[in-house]
């Protein structure tokens, strides 16, 4: 079972959090058990149009009254909080088809609407030009990653170093512009050949993983001080291997065991990068990494509160959602079911906890879903929706943050929160929301340092393909035209003056 951390009290008022980790942490690259093998070119110049700069208070972002405060109105974020977008590879560069999503998007009827992550936003070409529009709103931070298959496209093939240069490039452009970035180093996608012979599944397979891992720390760790190691590993095990929506589409019982496996190899692998990341800037002498995942955590409720069988199933479903993968992180034990809760790492093997929120499930039990642990999942009749049908419930922020202090004790950045709303009719309003949810975690005493908003620009929304569209930054993919959203000039008001316009 899930060793408990120790519960640390959440002040109601001014904010005290701790700003280091708690007095548990011993640290050291040379101490870590794990038990795992412990083991450009310039782009093109964009002939998009480049979205004006930012204006203040802005009247155009619907579903919000902007009602700027006087310039006088005290901060409600302190001037070094991070305010940050998020992208991922796939979603967003085009140009590589060696990894097992654009082989995926060759199948018939896998993609909502037949498209390929081929092109995407492009901006593996036109990234200076996109940088260069974050840098007009008065970001100054950056969540992005790399796919391995970009790297490496075949099996034992050479580290592409055209492609580490291509990588230097672009954090060299975001660092001109003092835009901190936060790297992570898996965003779901694979290298096909390394599907194929099973992926996360074997953890004979790890070593591979590693080896480029390493290719990247060593190539641009002198540009990167915080790095994300996975994104939302149980959302890919989910998708991947139990509902079968994701390459490699598995699921029934053996898929079930292999999401299971998926886990445990994420878990056993992030041990070894966070140790590995830190020698490499030990040794080097680059600055002294942050290291964490990005953790998608939703709220799980009981549809009935009386019924003990759904009570029961939304604990186990917010154990199995939100605590295994980080508890198994912070105790530095594999718990059930990833493992029998052995100790292969010294505890604490992070450096803050990332928070990836959107929405959440109201849960209840279902004898005819045995292979979701009886688990259903529904959203709540009658409430606010986003495109997708996600509910909107920005309380549910507040309550993950609490939570998560009070659990791990761990700064907190905010690694992706935003929605999917193609008219930007509520986006603004949301973003609004969901900050003064983080504002009242942190007034409660949560250290709350970044908040990096998904998505930067419209892009492949996987399995949606580009139905979806959870920009800052609308994208027209017939053209490549790029145009600043109003919750986008909104963003930048936010994150230039760290005070939330009143709704
Ligand atoms: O687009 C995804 C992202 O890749 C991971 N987190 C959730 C986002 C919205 O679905």
């Amino acid at each position: 079972m899930a060793k408990k951390s120790a519960k640390k009290t959440v002040k109601k008022t001014a904010k005290a959090a701790p700003k280091s980790k708690s007095k548990l942490k011993s640290k050291s690259n040379s101490k870590a058990k794990s038990a795992t093998a412990a083991k450009s070119k310039p782009a093109a110049k964009s002939k998009t149009q480049t979205a004006s700069k930012a204006s203040p208070a802005n009247p155009r972002a619907r579903g919000v009254s902007a009602k700027p405060r006087a310039s006088s109105a005290p901060r409600d974020f302190p001037r070094d909080f991070l305010w940050g977008t998020a992208t991922a590879a796939t979603q967003v560069d085009g140009g590589d088809t060696a990894s097992d999503w654009s082989h995926f998007c060759r199948q018939r009827g896998r993609i909502l609407d037949g498209s390929t992550s081929d092109t995407a936003c492009d901006h593996w070409n036109r990234y200076e030009a996109d940088f260069g529009i974050m840098k007009s709103m008065g970001l100054n931070a950056h969540r992005f990653g790399v796919d391995w298959s970009r790297f490496q496209p075949e099996a034992g093939g050479e580290f592409d170093p055209e492609a580490l240069d291509h990588l230097r490039a672009r954090l060299s452009s975001l660092k001109r512009k003092n835009i901190r970035p936060l790297l992570t180093l898996h965003h779901f996608a694979v290298p096909q050949w390394w599907l194929a012979k099973g992926g996360f599944t074997r953890e004979a397979n790890l070593g591979e993983f590693y080896a480029f891992a390493r290719f990247i720390v060593e190539g641009v760790g002198d540009l990167v001080e915080d790095y994300i190691t996975f994104n939302e590993p149980n959302i890919y095990a989910l998708m991947s291997y139990l509902l079968g929506a994701w390459p490699p589409a598995r699921k029934g019982m053996s898929g079930y065991v292999d999401h299971i496996k998926v886990q445990r190899s994420m878990v056993l692998a992030h041990f070894t990068l966070y140790d590995m990341i830190r020698e490499i800037h030990g040794r080097k002498n680059f600055k002294t990494p942050r290291i964490s995942i990005s953790k998608h955590m939703r709220i799980m409720d009981p549809r009935n509160p009386e019924s003990r069988l759904d009570v029961d199933r939304a604990n186990v479903a917010d154990y199995r959602m939100n605590r295994l993968v980080p508890d198994a992180i912070h105790s530095g034990r594999l718990l059930e079911p990833l493992g029998n809760g052995e100790q292969i790492h010294d505890p604490e093997a992070w450096d803050f906890y990332g928070l990836n929120y959107y929405t959440r499930d109201i849960v209840s039990f279902a004898l005819l879903k045995p292979q979701t642990l009886f688990i259903n999942t529904e959203v709540r009749p009658g409430c606010e929706t986003n495109d997708l049908g996600w509910e909107i419930y920005p309380e549910g922020l507040e309550r993950l943050l609490l939570d998560v202090h009070a659990r791990y004790g761990l700064p907190i950045q905010i690694t992706e929160n935003g929605t999917a709303d193609a008219a930007d009719a509520f986006r603004g309003k949301y973003m609004i929301d969901h900050l003064a949810a983080v504002k009242r975690a942190m007034d409660a005493g949560v250290q709350v340092d970044a908040y990096y908003h998904w998505s930067f620009l419209d892009n492949f929304e996987w399995a949606e393909g580009y139905t979806a569209r959870f920009g800052l930054v609308g994208v027209d993919y017939e053209t490549q035209q790029r145009s600043l959203r109003p919750a986008g000039e909104l963003y930048g008001q936010i994150a230039r003056t760290g005070i939330l316009p009143a709704v």
